[in-house]
């Protein structure tokens, strides 16, 4: 074995320790059959807190998926419940009838049945899975509950420049409705309690690590509705990926925010022994359970929070020096407003005023490249993905940038995003505001290729 070590780490399925992983590429060792089992599991997040939810393998999060990038794999899901289900395999290009989407055209599971989803794995990176139906007012349902999990595509060729990786899956629980305190106001999604991976703050195994350890982070935000920060006590991260894609500028930061659905891969150099709390700044939410323990070798105590400085998150800042558009590149603007449909009720969603399943499609070209011009005329942020495609992040709230590579963008309130898009994917693909109260309730439209 080379200098890289052994090391615990939290839960078995959650990691995968750096001397496995180069076992794993010195003989191709990876799996290509997989089975997830969707079926109602009792999770114990805390002692005494058990949340029941719907789940994959008996857990929540499922495990992590560790494919071969370009290396064809085969998913069985079989569907113990009583509802039809989907399972998407989100950051994939992958085709419209494997996506797992309904309005894509891919068959489901059905309720008491099996699937079959066949696909090459690619783009190489942090990826994940999750269901993909409508819950409506119903939040056991969709991505309020434990259908969720990791899915890596390891590329090629991976520098490996690290000694342990992590696993973090940042998640909500036992959602309720509420206007929160405002009479006159429309529902909003609270959340009883939190946990990373499978486990609120305080409970579960610490992730254990050694002075002078480099350790890559990767933590997928699988919350249904909420944007997440969160910090290592004393320490910084160097943020390498944004969505799975390699940034080309890789910078140092306290914070990291993710948005639902987003991902970031950041490492951690461990120089400051001791027990610290890597959990979100909010903190309700951390008490609440969304934290997590490091804990250095040979260190005791309770775990430590020390409040990070915070800065603005700022996408740009991982970005290059923007170049030129191309002049004749097509603008495609999509306006989302809100429109209040009562009060004490959910607000309903438009995008270039029309709600979906009336929303007019985004057309295309295969192979040619548009502007996408997302213009957020609503008083709150939006997460807002396209399925099966990455687009690369031109302007942020009118800041230009270039080379950052997503595949879902947070537009800031009352604000525009721009993004590029190559349309290389034919096959409708579906765009939607990732918080699952604004999806199901008009903010999605498809994409479709012109013939
Ligand atoms: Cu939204």
């Amino acid at each position: 074995m080379d200098r890289r070590q052994f090391l615990e780490l939290i839960g078995g399925a959650a990691c995968w320790d750096a001397a496995s992983r180069l076992a794993a590429q010195q003989s191709p060792v990876l799996p290509t059959d997989f089975t997830l089992r969707i079926s109602p599991v009792e999770l114990e997040t805390a002692p005494g807190r058990i949340i029941k939810t719907i789940g994959y393998n008996g857990s929540a999060p499922g495990p992590v998926l560790r494919l071969q990038e370009g290396k064809p794999v085969t998913i069985e899901v079989q569907n113990d419940t009583s509802d039809q289900e989907f399972v998407h395999w989100h950051g994939l290009f992958v085709p419209s009838d494997v996506d797992g989407v309904g309005d894509e055209g891919t068959p489901a599971v059905p309720a008491h049945g099996k699937q079959r989803y066949s696909f090459v794995p690619r783009p190489s990176g942090t990826r994940w899975y999750h269901t993909h139906v409508f819950a409506g007012r119903d939040l056991k349902r969709s991505t309020y509950s434990g259908q969720f999990g990791v899915l890596y595509i390891e590329p090629k060729n991976e520098p490996g420049d690290y000694d342990a990786e992590v696993f973090l899956t940042l998640h909500g629980w036992d959602p309720f409705l509420s206007t929160m305190g405002d009479d006159e106001g429309f529902l909003e999604v609270g959340y009883k309690s939190y946990s990373i991976n499978s486990h609120a703050l305080g409970s579960g195994d610490p992730i254990r690590v050694q002075k002078g350890q480099r350790v890559i982070f990767r933590i997928v935000n699988s919350s249904a509705t909420l944007l997440h920060r969160v910090a290592l006590s004393g320490h910084s991260f160097t943020v390498l990926s944004l969505d799975g894609n390699p940034v080309p500028t890789p910078r140092t930061v306290d914070v990291l925010e993710l948005g639902p659905a987003e991902r970031v891969d950041a490492i951690v150099t461990m120089n400051r022994p001791g027990v610290w709390i890597l959990g979100e700044l909010d903190d309700k939410i951390r008490s609440a359970g969304l934290g997590t323990t490091i804990e250095y070798a040979n260190e005791k105590g309770p775990a430590q929070w020390l409040a990070p400085t915070v800065t603005p998150w700022d996408y740009t800042i991982f970005g290059r020096a923007p170049s030129a558009p191309p002049p004749d590149i097509e603008v495609i603007p999509l306006i989302f407003r809100s429109k209040f449909a009562g009060n004490r009720w959910v607000q309903h969603w438009t995008i270039n005023g029309k709600s979906y399943p009336k929303t007019d499609p985004i057309l295309v070209k295969a192979n040619q490249k548009y502007r996408l011009r997302f213009d957020n005329q609503s008083a709150e942020a939006h997460p807002v993905h396209l399925h099966r495609h990455s687009f690369e992040l031109t302007r942020v709230a009118g800041k230009p940038t270039a080379g950052i590579l997503k595949d879902v963008v947070m537009v800031p309130a009352r604000d525009q995003v721009e993004v590029d898009l190559l349309a290389d994917n034919p096959g409708p693909s579906l765009f939607h505001c990732h918080m699952q109260l604004h999806m199901d309730f008009g903010f999605m439209a498809m994409l479709r290729y012109k013939d």
